[in-house]
Parts: C-alpha cells; sequence; structure tokens
C-alpha cells in the first residue's frame, strides 16, 4: 500500500516538473522569444564544465576519507601463511583497480572543462588509430592473465591435501552452538554416525570405535599451536553454517549429511597478535557465517594460539570422551542395535 503511494506521488512529481516547463515556455512566448530553442550561452557552459571539476575533487576527497575514518574496521594483518598469500593477491587487485580507476576518472571530469563548446572551434575528426587500440587490448589481457594465473595458483596451493602430520580438529555445528573434537594420542578421529545423535552423545560418536574413546571435546574456546599445519573436518547437525575464522582466512561451509575440509597453518599467536593490534583483549574467533536461524549471532567460539608447548599442556588438561563417560549411557543393547543398524546403513 506504502508502495502504491509512493509510486502515485512519483507520478504527480513528474507531472508537476512537466507543467512547470510548460509554463516557462509560456512565459518566454509571452516575452516574444517562445519559438526560439533555448541557446546555452558559452559562459553557462563553462560554469557546467567547473562543476565536473568540483565534484571530480569532492569525491576524490570522499574517497580518501572514507579509507581513512574505517580503516580501524579493516580485519587486521592475516594470522596464517596461506591468509598472507591471499591478502597480496587481493592487494594486488585492489591496486591495479584503483590505479585504472584513477586514471579513467580523471580525464573524464576533466575534458568538459577543456572541451566544452566554444563557437569558434570546430571538432576533429579522428576515426581510428590501430597502435592505441592495440595497446588497450594488450595491456588488459596480461593484466587479466596474471591475476588468473596467479590466482589459480594460490588456489591449488590452498587446498592442496593436509600434511601427514596435521593435528585432527573435528568442527561440529548445531543450532546454536559449536563443539570442537581433537584426535587422542593416535592421531585419529572416531567414526561417528548420525543415528546414533541422542541423550549424552550430541556428536553420534560410534561406541564401537575404538579410535573415539581418546577424542577430546572442547567447548566454549579451542586451541591451536603456532606454525603447525591444522586439518578441520566440518560438520553439521541441522542446518548449513559456515565456519569462519576471519583472522585466518578460512571459511568452509558445515553440512549436513557430508564432511566438508579445510587446512591452514597459524602462524601468529594471540599475544603476538595482540601486540600488532595494540589490543591486550584482542582474541581470534571462530563465527558462524550464515544466517543459520535466531540465535545465529551468538554461534562463536574463541581460538587461543599459542606455543606448542603450551599447547600440549592445554590438550593434556582436557579430558577423554572415555573420561567424561559420554558413552557410557549407552547400553550393550543399544550398541548392538546401533552396530546392526550401521551394518544395515553400509
Ligand atoms: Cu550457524
Amino acid at each position: 500500500m506504502v508502495d502504491l503511494l509512493y509510486f502515485i506521488a512519483f507520478i504527480f512529481c513528474i507531472v508537476v516538473v512537466a507543467q512547470m516547463f510548460r509554463v516557462y515556455e509560456l512565459i518566454l512566448k509571452l516575452k516574444g522569444g517562445g519559438s526560439k530553442d533555448v541557446v546555452v550561452t558559452e559562459g553557462e557552459n563553462k560554469t557546467m564544465a567547473w562543476f565536473y571539476v568540483i565534484y571530480l575533487f569532492l569525491f576524490f576527497g570522499m574517497y580518501a576519507w572514507c579509507y581513512i575514518n574505517y580503516k580501524d574496521y579493516f580485519l587486521p594483518v592475516a594470522a596464517s601463511i596461506h591468509g598472507e598469500e591471499i591478502d597480496q593477491l587481493l592487494a594486488f587487485n585492489f591496486d591495479m583497480i584503483n590505479i585504472v580507476f584513477v586514471i579513467t576518472i580523471m580525464p573524464l571530469f576533466l575534458f568538459p572543462l577543456k572541451y566544452y563548446y566554444r563557437k569558434s572551434r570546430k571538432a576533429y575528426w579522428y576515426p581510428e588509430n590501430h597502435k592505441l587500440e592495440l595497446i588497450w587490448t594488450v595491456v588488459p589481457s596480461i593484466a587479466m592473465a596474471v591475476v588468473i594465473i596467479w590466482g589459480l595458483q594460490t588456489w591449488n596451493e590452498i587446498f592442496e591435501p593436509a600434511p601427514e602430520d596435521a593435528i585432527q580438529i573435528e568442527l561440529y555445528a548445531k543450532q546454536f552452538d559449536w563443539t570442537a573434537r581433537y584426535s587422542g594420542a593416535d592421531g585419529k578421529l572416531g567414526n561417528f554416525n548420525y543415528r546414533l545423535i541422542g541423550g549424552t552423545n550430541g556428536l553420534g560418536l560410534d561406541p564401537n570405535d575404538e579410535n573415539v574413546n581418546d577424542d577430546k571435546i572442547v567447548k566454549g574456546e579451542f586451541h591451536l599451536p603456532v606454525n603447525r599445519s591444522v586439518n578441520f573436518a566440518f560438520r553439521s547437525q541441522d542446518v548449513i553454517h559456515s565456519a569462519y575464522m576471519p583472522h585466518f582466512r578460512a571459511q568452509m561451509n558445515c553440512v549436513p549429511g557430508m564432511t566438508t575440509q579445510f587446512h591452514f597453518v597459524p602462524n601468529k599467536t594471540t599475544a603476538e597478535m595482540r601486540e600488532i593490534t595494540g589490543n591486550p583483549e584482542f582474541d581470534y574467533i571462530l563465527l558462524c557465517n550464515k544466517i543459520c536461524g535466531i540465535a545465529h549471532y551468538n554461534m562463536q567460539m574463541t581460538i587461543v594460539v599459542e606455543s606448542e608447548e603450551a599447547y600440549n599442556t592445554w590438550l593434556a588438561s582436557q579430558k577423554t570422551v572415555d573420561e567424561k563417560g559420554i558413552l557410557a549411557g549407552l547400553k550393550e543393547t543399544e550398541k548392538t542395535k546401533n552396530t546392526n543398524l550401521l551394518a544395515k546403513n553400509n
């Protein structure tokens, strides 16, 4: 209804403007000059040309002001090895775009001043220039090729399989929180099945898989060692979530029914990052970056990056699935039932 009123108001505005022009024409006619076209003088042309120049400086001024004023809202330096490469690639793209933008926009707004209509001057007929055409085809082609080749190389490097000695962590998403699961001493994450989700077993861990018992389940905050490759497996219980770790330039969807993966090497500890940002409160964070429901905003986890010794001490202090008794509640009969279900499933 409101939209309709806006539309009607818009139509009335057009009618009013048209009527004003009609009145203006009638006044001109009364003054005796009505049948002639409106003549724009050289002076008026020049004024308009200067407005273009003023606009140009206002525009670039605003551009610079926004950049300086909102600099604090940008992400700080990347805290992972591949993140630094992504930042370089992005900076190269932006530098190139900015240079071309300034080079093309400046003449666009300065030419009106140089070439506004004067009676004494004739336009120069300049139909073609093969050399110029060759330059403006070849130079952007080369720039484009550099961006694509560099981009593909970076992409391939990032998505190479994780190294053998990578730390295995599972990030499990559900409405509305995260759970991190670390592989135990065996370096293997135990099996799971969605049919086993229930009671204390929120992750659907398989009680019949021996690798499960030494896994460690962590909530609220998880730790990573600096300069070690970390391989994440992402799962979701309900809807699509997205694990977003902005400071490491990492994001991966968590999709129900499948496991997604991403690995990276964090290269700055939380303490180092606090110094870099000048913020003693700084913490790395894991966020959900898909609007997954009403408490989506609250779906986060703190990440602590520290030395390998500190990480090992922290991990040792965490209780295993066995110690927490997460699967103890599962009766033997249920275990058998579940085993049968799993067998049938496979
Ligand atoms: Cu979510």
